[in-house]
Order: structure tokens, then C-alpha cells, then sequence
């Protein structure tokens, strides 16, 4: 980047404020902008140095305000359709998003991990696994570390993985990763995305740049992306499967043993009893990460150890405690219904749940239809919880109970729980309206847990 380069900044959460840093270490000049004009400027340079070439503007924007501007970087939170995006094409500026900024200044080997559900814990497995086999290891993107953060530490010795989302893939150029995994494509976002075509296409982007020397890692059992598989891409492509045996690739046996099958040779890669995870699928979960581990270049055996000794990540049916025979579980993460429905069947017994939060335009009918004879008690929150309850009772399930706040959820979840029962915090719904984020709403449930 030439020392005269200015880079309008789009957004002042984690991303934006990552994003700006890089370039100001880079030597160039940045433009942050929020559009909300309630954004409190102080707070926001408080971020950097007062002598570093920082302006910051918010509210509508101008022609006029982007006069020096040679490039837009995007935070992934802001849709492409944002009103201020037009201005940015009349001033004919380049827009790409955090992620392609990032992978522009990195080096080393590069995997990513996209899917609707399972993304952020095969990114932290696959993390795990790379410690094994890398001098120097980077877990960055979605999982909560901007990649912006990270990029210029890179070097070629190093392996990254990235776990990206949707948004993020709407703004890649270059973007090229050596290893790619998509995990599964259930709706999700269509508040943003529109469709689920657009949905899906974003998601195959991650594959776009990628050639005859990458591999693409895909789930064998979703019919999308089987279909996208044999479409005749470029990368080889692993399957994974936890139904069947893929002509290639990963599978669950029995629903008891991993193997992989590589040019006729099949491997034993684990038996379930051996993980620390719970559910059909953390194991899909594990096989991805396991592909994507060995196509990276970690040993057999490395793997392996990887996968045995890795733990269940925050906020994804993780274990809280045990209070009087019951167990709590934190599936915060749990934002859309299909990633609920897989946390709901990882409960081993009855189960008293927590669900409803922000409206993402999502259908619950198939997350309501497993209630009967699973789960003893709702106990719903937030924006959707009319919805919620009006799609329950027209599958027949009617204990459900509203509450205000989580803390009035969790006395009413433990007041309800006999020995032996699960109470499970998967809301199938975004944590916005009440809480700032999916990580603060597992946690305050965590604290009011802990203070039953
Ligand atoms: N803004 C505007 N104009 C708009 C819209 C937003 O100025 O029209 C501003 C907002 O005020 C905010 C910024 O733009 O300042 C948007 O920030 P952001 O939403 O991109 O948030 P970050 O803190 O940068 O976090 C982002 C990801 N957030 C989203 O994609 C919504 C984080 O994923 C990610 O961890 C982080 O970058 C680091 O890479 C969170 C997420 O919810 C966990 N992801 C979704 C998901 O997992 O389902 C995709």
C-alpha cells in the first residue's frame, strides 16, 4: 500500500476498528465511518493513537467527504445495500470487505471454514489441529478475532484458518484459501440475503478462486452442496458424511466409529466415545476438521491426538453445571433453528429449553415438530415469542411459559426440572433486541445458572 493511500473504513465494531489499524500500520490514512449518527466519536478514537491520520465521519454520507479515498473496506455487518453504499459507487470506489483486506496482506497456508451451523467449533478444532503441525498458528475471522487483527503477523511458515460467514464472502475479490470447508447450507440471514439462492451463493464463493492444487471439503449429505460437488469444480473435493459411505472421504459407521477412505486405502480415524463432544453434529464437525487437519498437512497421528483432546467451544451446547441432578447446557450460539433442532437432539434426556430472541424472517416448524415427548417445558424470550408459540400449538405442544428477562427464565427452567432432566439454553433466534450479542446472552444465562 503507497503512502498516499487513503481507505474509507466502513463500520466501528471489532472489524472496522481491526481493519483501520492494519492500514494505518501499512502507512496509509483512514476514513472510519459509522452511519448511525448516535456513534459516539470520543469512544471510537479512543482507539488509536492521537497522532495517527484518523478522521472519522458519521451519518450520511457525501461525494465531497470521499474526495481522497482510493478504496472502501466493509465491515461484515453492513449489507451491500446500505444507502450509503451508492455513494461510494457514484465516487466509482473499490469496495471489498475485512476478510479480502486481510487475506491481501497475509501469508502461509490459508484454510476456511463456512457453513450455516458447526463453523466455529470445526475453526477452533481445526485451530487445534494446525498447533500440531504449524510453528505458527492463527484462528481468526468469525469466531470473534477479525483476520485484520492477525494478517500482517503472518509468514509462510505460518497456518491460518478462517472461519467466514456469508457476509463476509460478498465482498471477497482474491479471496483463496488452500483448504476450503463448507458444512452445511440451512436458511439463515434471509433477512439479509434476501433468498436462498443468494444465501447459497454466497456461500460457494468460498470456493471461487481456488484450483486443481486446493481442496474443497463438503458435506456428502446435504443435497445443495452434493449437487455443487459434482458440478465439476476446480479443487478436489473431500466428502463427509454421518449417513453413508462417500465415495471419498469421511464417514460415521454405525454412528460409533470415524473413518477415512483415500484412494481405496480406509483408515480408522476415532470412535465417538473418545471425543469430548456431544451430537450427531460436532462428529460432522469432527470430520471436516479432520479433512480439513490432513489436507493442511498434519499428520495422520497429529490429527488424531487433536481430535481426542478437544473440548466443547463457548456458547455451543456447552456444559454449565449440574444442580440438583439437573444439567445446564449454554447453546447461546444457537441462532437459527436448525443449529437449535441439533443441540436439541444432543440432549440425552428431557429437556427444559430456553428459545425466542431477535426475528431473522426464520421458519420454526421443524424445531417445534421435535418438542412432543422431548421437551417438558419452553420457556421463551424476546421479539419472537408469539411466533414461537403460535407455530407450538399448532404442532399440539402448549407448555410454554414467557419470560422478561433470562434470569426469570432460568428460576422458571430450574423450578420445572426433576432429576435426571436437561435444561438447554438454544434460542433458534439472533440475542439483538436484548442482548448486544449471542456471547452476552450465553453468558448472563452462565451467571444466572451459576447463582440458582
Ligand atoms: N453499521 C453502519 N451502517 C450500517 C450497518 C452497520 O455504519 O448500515 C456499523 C455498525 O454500527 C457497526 C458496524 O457497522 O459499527 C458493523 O459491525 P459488524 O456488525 O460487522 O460487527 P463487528 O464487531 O465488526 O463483528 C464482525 C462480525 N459481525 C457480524 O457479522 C454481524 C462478527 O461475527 C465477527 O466475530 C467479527 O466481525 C470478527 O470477524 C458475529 C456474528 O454475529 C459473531 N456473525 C454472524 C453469525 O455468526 O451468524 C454472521
Amino acid at each position: 500500500m503507497s503512502d498516499n493511500r487513503c481507505v474509507f473504513v466502513a463500520g466501528t465494531g471489532k472489524s472496522g476498528i481491526s481493519a483501520a489499524k492494519m492500514i494505518l500500520k501499512m502507512g496509509g490514512e483512514v476514513l472510519l465511518y459509522n452511519s448511525n449518527e448516535e456513534t459516539d466519536i470520543r469512544a471510537v478514537l479512543q482507539n488509536f493513537d492521537p497522532a495517527d491520520p484518523v478522521k472519522f465521519i458519521k451519518g450520511r454520507l457525501y461525494p465531497a467527504q470521499l474526495r481522497h479515498v482510493n478504496l472502501a473496506v466493509m465491515s461484515p455487518g453492513i449489507p451491500l445495500a446500505a444507502p450509503f453504499v451508492s455513494v461510494l459507487d457514484q465516487m466509482k470506489i473499490p469496495v471489498i470487505g475485512e476478510l479480502e483486506l486481510a487475506y491481501q496482506a497475509s501469508k502461509g497456508k490459508l484454510a476456511a471454514i463456512t457453513g450455516t451451523n458447526g463453523k466455529t467449533t470445526t475453526t477452533a478444532l481445526v485451530g487445534e489441529i494446525l498447533k500440531k503441525g504449524f510453528s505458527d498458528v492463527h484462528v481468526v475471522g468469525n469466531i470473534g478475532n477479525p483476520y485484520t487483527d492477525e494478517a500482517l503477523e503472518t509468514k509462510e511458515e505460518s497456518g491460518t484458518v478462517v472461519e467466514v460467514s456469508s457476509f463476509m464472502l460478498e465482498t471477497i475479490m482474491d479471496f483463496h484459501p488452500n483448504v476450503a470447508a463448507i458444512l452445511n447450507i440451512t436458511p439463515d440471514h434471509l433477512d439479509r440475503h434476501g433468498t436462498m439462492a443468494n444465501y447459497i451463493r454466497c456461500k460457494e464463493a468460498i470456493t471461487m478462486n481456488q484450483t486443481e492444487e486446493d481442496f474443497l471439503v463438503l458435506n456428502y449429505d446435504d443435497a445443495e452442496l452434493r449437487r455443487f460437488g459434482q458440478s465439476g469444480l476446480k479443487p478436489h473435493v473431500i466428502w463427509f458424511s454421518s449417513t453413508q459411505e462417500p465415495p471419498e472421504g469421511l464417514f460415521l459407521k454405525d454412528g460409533e466409529d470415524i473413518f477415512f477412505k483415500e484412494s481405496g486405502t480406509t483408515t480408522h480415524i476415532v470412535n465417538v466415545g473418545e471425543l469430548q463432544l456431544l451430537g450427531k453434529h460436532n462428529y460432522e464437525n469432527v470430520m471436516a476438521a479432520v479433512a480439513v487437519g490432513l489436507k493442511m498437512g498434519v499428520s495422520l497421528l497429529k490429527v488424531i491426538e487433536a481430535v481426542k483432546e478437544f473440548k466443547a467451544v463457548e456458547h455451543r451446547i456447552e456444559f454449565v453445571r449440574e444442580r440438583c441432578g439437573v444439567k445446564y447446557y449454554n447453546d447461546s450460539k444457537g441462532t437459527n433453528p436448525d443449529a437449535a433442532i441439533q443441540a436439541l437432539k444432543a440432549m440425552p434426556g428431557p429437556t427444559i429449553l430456553i428459545g425466542g430472541g431477535y426475528d431473522k424472517n426464520a421458519e420454526y416448524d421443524e424445531w417445534v415438530k421435535l418438542f412432543p415427548g422431548k421437551v417438558k417445558h419452553l420457556v421463551l424470550l424476546g421479539q419472537t415469542r408469539d411466533k414461537i408459540s403460535d407455530c407450538c400449538k399448532q404442532y399440539g405442544f402448549t407448555e410454554i411459559m414467557y419470560a422478561e428477562d433470562m434470569d426469570e427464565a432460568v428460576k422458571a427452567c430450574a423450578s420445572y426440572a426433576d432429576v435426571g432432566d436437561y435444561v438447554l439454553l438454544s434460542p433458534a433466534c439472533a440475542s439483538w433486541g436484548m442482548f448486544e450479542n449471542y456471547e452476552e446472552r450465553g453468558r448472563i444465562f452462565k451467571e444466572c445458572v451459576n447463582n440458582l
